[in-house]
C-alpha cells in the first residue's frame, strides 16, 4: 500500500470507529440492543484495525503519525478499556453500556479531529483541548442519560474540562516563532553598462479575450492572454518597464524560476511594494541562464494568474536553428488554452517544444508520432537524456519541460490532458494509456556536489485550523503554522542547505522556492537515479518524502511556497532569509 492510501485507510478507519462507538451509544440509550451491540463491534474492530495502519506509518516516518501515537492511541485504549469489559457484562440492561460507548466515541472523536484540525507536529494543546472536549461530553451525556451522577464525579469532570481547556487554549494561542517579517527596503538599480540590453514594457490592465471562440474578462499584459513572449540571449541585460493601467489589487512581475536578485524578485511586501494603478516598476537583470521560464505578477498572484497575468521569458544561448516552439498551457475562466495550433515542418528540422505549465495543478503531456527527448527541465538542461518514444511527462504547476526532436515526413502531435494543442499534421495515435516518465531515474548521474550539509530543515505540508487570523480559516499548512506565522528558514551565505519536504495531507503540493534551483537528492527515501536534477517547481504528491539542497548563493529574502496559489493564498507559504 501507498503512504496515501494508508493515510487515507487510516482516516476511514478512525471515522468508521467514531460512528460506531457514538451510533452504538446512542442506540444503547434507546434500549435497541442488537443494534448497540452490533455497533459497539464494528467501532471495536476498527479501533483495533488502527493499530495495522499506525504501525505501517509509523515505518515510513514519524511525521505521518505523530498524533496519532502521541494522542489517538491513548484515547483509543481508554476507549476500549472502558466499554470493551462493560459489553460483556450488558446481561440485562443494555442502557447502562450508553454513557461508556459514548465515552468512546468522543474520545475516538476528539482524537479524529486533532488529526483533521490540527495535524502535525503534535501539540500539548491539541491533546488538552481533545481531553477537555472528552471529559465535557460524557459528563453532559452522563447527566442526560444515566441515574445521575454523584456531585464528586461531576465536580471533578468539570474541573478537569476546565483546567483542560483552558491550559490548551493558552498554548494554542500563544505566539510561535517570530513571524517572517517584510521588509521594505531601496532597490539599487545600477545600471549595467556597456551590455547589450532587450527592453520591453509590460501594461497590465482588465480586458476581454476570446478563448476558443468565447470572449471572457481577463487581466492581461499588453491586452493579451499570455503576454507577449520575452525573449533573450544569455549575456544580455533585461531591461523591463511594468506599468499597471488599472488592476486595482496591484501588479508585479516574478521571474519564475530565474534566479534573479532579491531585489527584481517582484514579491509585493518582500522585495518590493505592488505597483499600483498608474504607478510603474522598472526591473532590470542580467540574462545568465539559458532556458525556459515565465513571468506572472505575485500580487494577488492566486487571482492575478488565473485572470491571465503571465507570460513565456526564454533566454537562448545564441542564435538557433530549427524550429524553437513555446506552449504555455493555461486555464482561463474554465477554458483551456491555446487553442490547438498546426503548422508545417520540413522533415530534418531540429524542433523544441518548450511546454510551460501555467495553471496550479499538474498537466500530462504527450507527444506523439517521433522519439523524443527531454533535453531540460526547469531551465537546466539534462545530462545524458535517452531517446522516449509512447511516453507522457506530468509537468507540476509552474514547471517547464524542453522537448526536443527531428522533424520527420510523419506528422507530429501534442496532447495536454487528452486535448491536442499542436501538431504538424494528422496523428491518430491515442495517448491516454501512455506511461508516464519518471525524471528521477532518466538521463546519465553524477555526484552529488556536496559531501556535507551545513543547514537542514523539515517541511511538513497538511491542514489544519488556523486561528491566528481575525478570522478562523482552515489553511494549508507548514510544520502546523500557516502564512504570515511560519518561522523563517535562517541561513548564512554559503551554506548547503538540505530541506526534506514530507506531504501527509490528500493534495498535491507543487513546491517552488524562490532565487535557487534546488537539487533533487531522493524521493521517498530512493536516491535520485538519473541525471542531476535542478528544479525550481516539483510535485510533492500526497504521502511522499523528498529531500532537496541548494547552496545559499543568492542573498536577500526569498518566498518558499506552493506553487497551487490557492493554497499558498491559503497559508501555504514562508521565507528563506540570509544576507
Ligand atoms: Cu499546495
Amino acid at each position: 500500500m501507498t503512504t496515501a492510501s494508508l493515510l487515507a485507510a487510516d482516516l476511514v478507519l478512525a471515522i468508521l470507529a467514531a460512528v460506531g462507538w457514538l451510533g452504538g451509544g446512542a442506540a444503547a440509550a434507546a434500549r435497541r440492543r442488537p443494534l448497540a451491540l452490533g455497533l459497539a463491534a464494528v467501532a471495536l474492530l476498527a479501533t483495533l484495525a488502527r493499530a495495522t495502519t499506525v504501525l505501517a506509518l509509523a515505518r515510513v516516518g514519524w511525521w505521518f503519525v505523530a498524533e496519532k501515537v502521541v494522542i489517538a492511541a491513548p484515547l483509543s485504549l481508554a476507549a476500549v478499556a472502558v466499554a470493551g469489559p462493560r459489553l460483556l457484562r450488558a446481561a440485562d440492561d443494555i442502557r447502562t453500556v450508553a454513557v461508556p460507548l459514548l465515552f468512546s466515541g468522543y474520545a475516538v472523536s476528539g482524537a479524529l479531529l486533532v488529526t483533521v484540525l490540527h495535524g502535525y507536529p503534535v501539540s500539548a494543546s491539541a491533546g488538552l483541548l481533545a481531553v477537555a472536549g472528552v471529559v465535557t461530553a460524557t459528563a453532559v451525556s452522563w447527566r442526560l442519560i444515566d441515574a445521575r451522577p454523584s456531585r464528586t464525579v461531576s465536580r471533578a469532570a468539570v474541573a478537569v474540562a476546565v483546567a483542560a481547556l483552558l491550559a490548551g487554549t493558552g498554548l494554542a494561542v500563544a505566539p510561535g516563532a517570530a513571524p517572517a517579517a517584510p521588509h521594505d527596503h531601496a532597490y539599487p538599480q545600477a545600471r549595467i553598462p556597456d551590455e547589450p540590453t532587450r527592453r520591453f514594457t509590460l501594461t497590465a490592465g482588465t480586458t476581454t479575450v476570446s478563448v476558443g471562440g468565447h470572449d471572457v474578462a481577463a487581466w492581461a499584459f499588453d491586452a493579451q492572454v499570455p503576454g507577449p513572449e520575452l525573449t533573450a540571449t544569455v549575456g544580455d541585460v533585461l531591461e523591463v518597464t511594468l506599468r499597471n493601467r488599472d488592476i486595482g489589487r496591484g501588479v508585479t512581475l516574478h521571474w519564475h524560476g530565474y534566479d534573479v536578485p532579491n531585489d527584481q524578485d517582484g514579491v509585493p511586501g518582500v522585495t518590493q511594494s505592488a505597483v499600483l494603478p498608474g504607478q510603474e516598476f522598472v526591473y532590470r537583470f542580467r540574462a545568465d541562464q539559458a532556458g525556459t521560464y515565465w513571468y506572472h505578477t505575485h500580487s494577488v498572484s492566486d487571482v492575478g494568474v488565473r485572470m491571465g497575468l503571465y507570460g513565456v521569458l526564454v533566454v537562448r544561448p545564441g542564435p538557433t536553428n530549427g524550429l524553437d516552439v513555446s506552449v504555455p498551457v493555461h486555464t482561463l475562466a474554465g477554458r483551456p488554452l491555446p487553442d490547438a495550433k498546426v503548422e508545417q515542418v520540413a522533415a530534418g528540422v531540429p524542433v523544441r517544444l518548450r511546454l510551460i505549465n501555467t495553471d496550479s495543478t499538474t498537466h500530462r503531456y504527450a507527444l506523439a508520432g517521433t522519439a523524443f527527448q527531454v533535453a531540460a527541465i526547469d531551465g537546466y538542461e539534462l545530462s545524458g537524456a535517452t531517446s522516449l518514444r509512447d511516453t507522457a511527462v506530468l509537468i507540476p504547476a509552474g514547471g517547464r519541460y524542453d522537448l526536443v526532436f527531428t522533424a520527420a515526413d510523419t506528422p507530429v502531435a501534442l496532447d495536454v490532458d487528452g486535448r491536442r494543442v499542436y501538431s504538424t499534421g494528422v496523428v491518430s495515435t491515442e495517448t491516454g494509456g501512455w506511461p508516464v516518465l519518471d525524471p528521477l531515474t532518466y538521463g546519465q548521474p553524477a555526484a552529488v556536489p556536496w559531501s556535507r550539509f551545513d543547514r537542514t530543515f523539515t517541511l511538513v505540508l497538511d491542514r489544519g485550523l488556523d486561528l491566528r487570523g481575525l478570522l478562523p480559516r482552515y489553511a494549508h499548512t507548514v510544520n502546523g503554522a500557516a502564512a504570515p506565522d511560519i518561522p523563517p528558514q535562517v541561513v548564512r551565505r554559503g551554506d548547503v542547505v538540505r530541506f526534506t519536504i514530507v506531504n501527509r495531507s490528500q493534495a498535491v503540493h507543487p513546491w517552488h522556492l524562490h532565487g535557487h534551483h534546488v537539487l533533487v537528492l531522493s524521493r521517498d527515501r530512493r536516491p535520485a537515479a538519473g541525471s542531476p536534477l535542478w528544479l525550481d517547481s516539483f510535485d510533492v504528491r500526497p504521502g511522499e518524502v523528498w529531500e532537496v539542497a541548494f547552496r545559499a548563493d543568492n542573498p536577500g529574502m526569498w518566498a518558499n511556497h506552493c506553487h497551487n496559489l490557492g493554497h499558498a493564498d491559503a497559508g501555504m507559504m514562508l521565507h528563506l532569509l540570509y544576507s
